[in-house]
């Protein structure tokens, strides 16, 4: 049985193109970046193209920072327990604001800082899933809000937040800014000349580069302590030795997002758009949020009397890889926190199932998947009914 993926939202397979640039520093060119000798500096030039791609990719300035990191975890760690030391540790701010629908890497860093004496508000979103630009400013205070961290999109629901002028309200407001970025490379245009945000992450492996490489992008002049301390890598601002084989696949990766970024917006939309178009003729199906406000592979939908875990089960059985939500809260018994954040009522929080496509996948496994999910749907409501 040829399997077929749709849960790129929780990681994407590596583009060949990307292995291929990758393979010559696992067994080749190896050295360590720092060491002096030819294997180490030999790395040197690849790493300068992989920064390069880097920076074109989120149009950021040669003065602003890139630090290279593991993953979008430790970057959105980093900020927010940063701005906890560099800001509110010290007693200049000592509230950070953030929404309630933040992947849980933001959502248990702010806990912590609460835990610390930070208050931390978690705005709501509206019915449509948002968080309006009018709650931010309503809680915005500049002489005691340190950060607001809000994401570009959400990893559940795909639906796009208005960063734009959420940032520029906190960089008119003296309030630093930060976004998780994860969901929004390769699925739009992110350029930090025109959104003024101050902190930016993001994670490889969800645009077809390796897992174990991220991105925070620092705005020049913007001060924040190290997570990791030790050595001089980074400038001093992320000790550990680089990942370089996961650097240089990422800047090849963000070029390639970039530069697919029509394809995308046009091809990857329309075969999300046919998939949803047809999973939505099916009685007591409802997907969240207007399609025009979501990034263009995601679909997050609730199905009437049929349990999100129970599909994702049959739909594995029958060759169709999808996700009831965040892949790390695949093991909770809780209803999916996003649809709560929504207003969607507890029983129908527990129906949902997230199915996401990238550039790889094709209209023949979309046209498999429909008749695939249709089958499903139908076999858990007859079991459902026969066991009453
Ligand atoms: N979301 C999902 O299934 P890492 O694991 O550090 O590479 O990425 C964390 C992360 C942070 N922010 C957002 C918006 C994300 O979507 C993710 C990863 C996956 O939705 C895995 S939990």
């Amino acid at each position: 049985m040829e399997r077929i993926y749709l849960d790129n939202n929780a990681t994407t397979i590596v583009d060949p193109k990307v292995k291929d640039a990758m393979e010559p520093f696992f067994n080749q060119m190896y050295g360590n970046p720092n060491s002096l000798h030819s294997f180490g500096s030999e790395v040197h030039p690849y790493m300068r193209i992989a920064f390069d791609r880097l920076y074109a990719g989120i149009n950021a300035a040669d003065e602003d920072d890139i630090i290279v990191t593991s993953c979008a975890t430790e970057g959105n760690n980093m900020v927010i327990k940063g701005i906890y030391y560099e800001l509110i540790r010290n007693k200049k701010k000592n509230q950070i604001i953030t929404t309630k629908v933040e992947h849980p890497c933001v959502i248990h860093s702010c806990r912590f800082i609460e835990s610390l004496g930070t208050e931390v508000i978690y705005l709501p979103v509206n019915r449509d899933g948002i968080v309006d630009v009018d709650i931010l400013r309503e809680h915005i205070d500049p002489d005691k809000t340190a950060l607001v961290s809000i994401m570009w999109a959400n990893n559940e629901t795909g639906l796009i937040f208005p960063v734009k002028e959420m940032a520029s309200l906190c960089r008119e407001s003296g309030i630093l800014f930060h976004t998780d970025a994860v969901q929004a490379i390769g699925k739009l245009n992110v350029d930090v000349q025109d959104v003024p945000v101050d902190f930016l992450t993001y994670s490889a492996h969800k645009f077809h580069g390796m897992k174990g490489a991220g991105g925070l992008f620092v705005r020049n002049g913007v001060r924040i302590p190290p997570l990791l301390h030790g050595g001089e890598q980074m400038g001093g601002k992320r000790a550990g030795t680089v990942n370089t084989a996961g650097l240089i696949g990422m800047g090849l990766a963000m070029e390639l997002a970039v530069k697919n970024l029509e394809y995308e917006e046009k091809e990857v939309r329309r075969l999300r758009d046919k998939l949803e178009t047809a999973i939505l003729t099916v009685k007591g199906v409802n997907v969240i949020g207007k399609r025009e406000m979501r990034t263009p592979n995601t679909i997050l939908a609730s199905i009437k009397g049929v349990e999100g875990e129970a599909l994702i089960w049959d739909l594995n059985k029958n060759g169709v890889a999808a996700s009831t939500g965040s892949a790390c809260a695949s093991e909770s018994l809780e209803p999916n926190p996003t649809f709560l954040a929504m207003g969607i009522d507890n029983e129908l929080a527990h129906t949902g199932i997230r199915l996401s496509l990238s550039r790889f996948t094709t209209e023949e496994e979309i046209d498999r998947s429909i008749q695939i999910i249709k089958k499903s749907i139908e076999r858990l409501r007859y079991i459902s009914i026969s066991t009453v």
